[in-house]
């Protein structure tokens, strides 16, 4: 592949509102930058070569707006877009923020809050349709608990199953080319959340009314956040045909959510990352849900946005001249992942118990002393990261 870093629309690169937009509010400290106006950042995100971008409800229309003002916000992001030419691939529901999510939404449980999160969802989706996104993502930010029974978990799911087969219905009732996206998160904001892990929610997605509706969108910061391996699950998501949507971002190990710019974080497992994406003919936005870190103003702001996308694209070409190189085609025959590939019993179940050599005379020592040059392979692809080949 190439060694351009200017992202081009072609990249698929996207950003949501609120990454940019955030304001550097935390738990403990105030806003440090101004609010950003939608408008300016569709037009920087369109300057700086992305191709598209993501919302929720309330960071294009503010909570509680009339439909008058909310008619307008749209209007001129709308105008922003189509002056631009980014595109919407995602949009999502904020049911986190306002107090009343304290206990949830889809899983609240007071039911009067769960029907209004329903509803606010269900008119976010028709904005989503309208502005031509193909994904709505799902995180259920307070869907979870702090305390042993304030949540019976098994109920809670059957909550949380009513609720997404009521939006697939919706959704295919409406004929709309949307599928949901839904994002695991171990804890933050509350203390243990539903559907904590990729594997978690693709085992949810299969007692589904409509399956085939749903994937997921993992985020790179919350699989580490569980100590995991995140190329892994992404591949499991991948084989599984459920990877709709990714959220990249950067997270250095097991602690709070950092949000840290692409890139930035664990830097071997961001490659490993872009050479699956790339390998395995991702074709969904490479999108970006990040922090610009508090300490910075504007300027900075932008530098983080720029940085996020021409990192993936140095670590796309490290990835590729990684593969095309002849001594890691050797590496890797020598690590024998040729043999991986090969089924293992394709001469059938009774082939395999009358062949002597798979068992009455298979040497397991000899096998056991067979080295598996793993680490040369490892070496080659660090050397590649590091740029020294
Ligand atoms: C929180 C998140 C969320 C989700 C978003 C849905 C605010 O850790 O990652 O960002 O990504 O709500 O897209
Ligand atoms: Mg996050
Ligand atoms: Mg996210």
């Amino acid at each position: 592949m190439t060694e351009r870093f200017t992202p081009v629309p072609e990249d698929r690169f996207s950003f949501g509102l609120w990454t940019v937009g955030w304001q550097g509010r935390d738990p403990f400290g105030d806003a440090t930058r101004a609010p950003l106006d939608p408008v300016e950042t569709v037009h920087r995100l369109a300057g700086l070569g992305a191709y598209g971008v993501s919302f929720h409800d309330d960071d294009l229309i503010p909570f509680g707006a009339s439909d008058n003002a909310r008619d307008g916000h749209v209007k001129r992001f709308r105008q922003a877009l189509d002056a631009t030419g980014l595109v919407v691939p995602m949009a999502t529901t904020n049911l986190f923020t306002h107090p009343v999510f304290k206990d949830g939404a889809f899983t609240a449980n007071d039911r009067d809050v769960r029907r209004y999160a329903l509803r606010k969802t269900l008119r976010n989706i028709d904005l989503a349709a309208e502005l031509g996104a193909r994904v709505y993502v799902a995180w259920g930010g307070r869907e979870g608990a702090e305390s042993g029974a304030a949540k019976d978990v098994r109920t809670a799911l059957d909550r949380l199953k009513e609720a997404f087969d009521l939006l697939g219905a919706y959704v295919t009732e409406q004929g709309y080319d949307l599928r949901f996206a839904l994002e695991p998160k171990p804890n933050e904001p509350r203390g243990d959340l539903l559907l904590p892990t990729v594997g978690h929610a693709l085992a949810f997605i299969e007692r589904l009314e409509r399956p085939e509706l749903y994937g997921v969108n993992p985020e790179v910061g919350h699989e580490q956040m569980a100590g995991l391996n995140f190329p892994h699950g992404i591949a499991q998501a991948l084989w599984s045909g459920k990877l709709f949507h990714i959220d990249l971002n950067g997270q250095n190990g097991v602690k709070y959510d950092q949000d840290l710019r692409f890139g930035a974080g664990d830097l071997r497992s961001a490659f490993w990352l872009v050479d699956l994406l790339e390998t395995a003919g991702y074709e969904g936005p490479r999108h970006f849900d990040f922090k610009p870190p508090r300490t910075e103003d504007a300027d900075g702001v932008w530098e983080s946005a720029a940085g996020c996308m021409r990192n993936y694209l140095i670590l796309r070409a490290r990835a590729a001249a990684f593969r095309a190189d002849p001594e890691v085609r050797a590496a890797l025959q020598a690590a024998r992942l040729d043999e991986l590939a090969r089924p293992t019993a394709e001469d059938g179940l009774t082939a395999l118990l009358a062949d002597r050599t798979a068992y009455e005379d298979f040497d397991a020592a000899a096998a056991a002393a067979r080295g598996m040059a793993f680490e040369r392979l490892d070496q080659l692809a660090l050397e590649f990261l590091l740029g020294v080949r």
